[in-house]
């Protein structure tokens, strides 16, 4: 690999245990990718605190120009502060990060069973996340806009479509809740339909309280979900349950040439500083950045196949801390 197409990754580790998992992230994947070009960059509550914004403008230049992040997680207020916006949304947002890649598989061990393999797409950029609340009846009502539109609906089936024929997937599951919001998921359901007429994959279509029923009792008969922002976030996590749990559950956030992986788990205050935090979800957040971003299949299988090794391992359960699960990764690559 020459100078020129080395892939380069802007590094946030962001609030709390980011701080801890995103540099176990880093010394596995340039360990697995040798050229890998790092530039380092602030985002979060904390650099909201220091300089008044949680997403300082030189962070979004840096993963544009970079055209991959890695970010660790953030740790809002759970209520109003003047000029603060979520680290993360913001940045879905402003670089238009339109898809959230979510993978779920069984892994030996952790997982529960081991006949679980979906994908799931969640629309990243509407539904209620759009964020717009208001106060009526003189504050005794609070309403919440949902937001769905033809174009992000068109523009996350056609992710979902690339996604599917370069992944050799052959079935999709439209989630949505159509028919008691026949306007708005009606108008996601349609769109993605209309994308894939003609595509040769097999598409059904679930309410969200049925899927979610079956995310329970049979995850092994999903292979790629499409859903919008909400529902998308509830199911996931649920489903990341089948892969071990939050500390296994990888995601990536992806736009038109520019992708921002994140582990799925938040900053975990209680644990932050202890240095037990499980960096795994982060390390298979990397190698979601190889495969898809950077095209490097081998790269990301190494890093895979290195944790899998891990997690085999008859030490494993005595792997207590976020560096002795670094070093066994390190070792297995
Ligand atoms: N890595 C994802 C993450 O940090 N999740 C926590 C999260 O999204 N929290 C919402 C927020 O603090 O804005």
């Amino acid at each position: 690999m020459n100078r020129i197409t080395a892939p380069q990754l802007c590094v946030i580790p962001g609030d709390g245990i980011g701080q801890e998992v995103i540099p176990a992230a880093v010394a596995v994947l340039t360990a697995a990718i040798p050229h890998l070009q790092i530039v380092m960059a602030e985002a979060g509550w904390g650099t909201f605190e220091k300089v008044g914004v949680s997403v300082p403008e030189e962070t979004l230049t840096a993963v544009r120009e970079c055209g991959a992040g890695l970010f660790g997680a953030v740790s809002s207020p759970s209520h109003k502060v003047a000029g603060y916006r979520s680290a993360i949304l913001a940045m879905r947002q402003e670089l238009d990060l339109y898809a959230n890649i979510r993978p779920v598989q069984s892994w030996p061990r952790v997982s529960p069973r081991l006949d679980v393999d979906m994908i799931i797409v969640r629309e990243n950029t509407e539904g209620l996340y759009v964020g717009r609340e208001r106060w009526e009846d003189g504050g005794d009502t609070a309403v919440a806009e949902r937001l769905i539109t033809r174009r992000a609906s068109l523009r996350i089936a056609q992710k979902t479509l690339e996604l599917m024929q370069r992944q050799n997937r052959h079935k999709l599951t439209i989630v949505h809740k159509a028919n008691v919001l026949p306007l708005t998921d009606g108008l996601f359901r349609d769109s993605v339909r209309e994308v894939f007429a003609g595509a040769g994959i097999t598409v059904e279509e679930l309410l969200v309280d049925v899927a979610a029923l079956k995310m329970v009792a049979a995850p092994e008969s999903f292979d790629v979900i499409v859903t919008t922002n909400l529902f998308g976030d509830i199911l996931s996590d649920a489903a990341a349950h089948w892969g071990g749990g939050l500390g296994l559950a990888a995601s990536l956030n992806w736009g038109d040439g520019v992708a921002l992986a994140e582990p799925v788990h938040g900053s975990a205050p209680d644990i932050a500083g202890k240095g037990v935090a499980n960096p795994i979800a982060a390390i298979l957040s990397g190698a979601l950045l190889a495969r898809y971003v950077w095209g490097l299949e081998e790269g990301a299988g190494r890093v895979e196949t290195a944790v899998a090794r891990t997690l085999v391992h008859e030490t494993y359960p005595q792997l207590t801390t976020t560096q002795a699960i670094t070093h066994s990764i390190l070792a297995s690559l």
